[in-house]
């Protein structure tokens, strides 16, 4: 076993402190990290729009887009990153981390809310805190758009509808002429307490290995 094998043992081991993976999840997510860098320190926004899992994914900008934002490195800075490490691909990554049979409630539920957190995150785009009515649009509007069916003014509709509904269930008692300035986190919450995701949230593309993603789409 050489200087080499250890030190990497050893970083191995730090990171799988701080993220809570697996020495062995973190060992093929670094893998993953080279195939997709190609061998580099650094990962681009460019590095990951060839993942062809992800080619049509409708909020493929938006998970991209996570990937490089400060809010998902469990620190309280915001922006964006231009590129990032493997540390900084694994702390986004640990927001998919499944619960293992030792998790317990307590870690689920912190877990939870780091889930929601990151969706919050993805739809609050500005990072003011809170997602407004036309961030909200555009979301659906994205998703929508490429089911090709739907016009942009339908999509606009559907989604004013969307949110005026969240914003009666938050606020019973809103006249006709107040202005409803936008989701917040605690909103967001409400919202989404009975829907079951720490162990169903996860990004399908790093299931695949790296030869299928390599052959991609010409396979089909
Ligand atoms: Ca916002």
């Amino acid at each position: 076993m050489g200087a080499a094998q250890t030190r990497t043992e050893n970083k191995y081991q730090d990171l799988a402190e701080k993220t809570g993976f697996s020495q062995e999840q973190i060992k093929n997510l670094h893998k993953r990290f080279q195939y997709l860098s190609g061998d580099e320190e650094t990962i681009s926004r460019d590095d990951l729009r060839k993942i062809p899992a992800l080619a049509n994914n409708p909020i493929r900008k938006q998970i991209i887009e996570a990937f490089f934002d400060k809010r998902n490195q469990h620190q309280d800075e915001v922006g964006s990153f231009q590129e990032i490490g493997f540390e900084q691909f694994l702390m986004v990554m640990s927001h998919f981390r499944p619960p293992t049979l030792k998790t317990t409630d307590e870690e689920r539920e912190a877990m939870r809310r780091e889930k929601l957190r990151f969706l919050f995150n993805m739809h609050d785009t500005d990072s003011d805190g809170t997602i407004t009515l036309e961030e909200y649009r555009k979301v659906v509007e994205e998703l929508l758009s490429k089911s090709g069916s739907i016009g942009q003014e339908a999509a606009k509709a559907i989604a004013d509808a969307a949110m005026l509904e969240v914003a009666s269930t938050n606020v019973p008692h809103m006249g006709p002429d107040d202005f409803y300035e936008g989701i917040t986190f605690e909103h967001f919450e409400q919202i989404l307490k009975g829907l079951e995701m720490e162990s169903r949230m996860h990004i399908r593309f790093l299931d695949v290995d790296a030869p299928t993603m390599h052959c991609g789409k010409s396979k089909s």
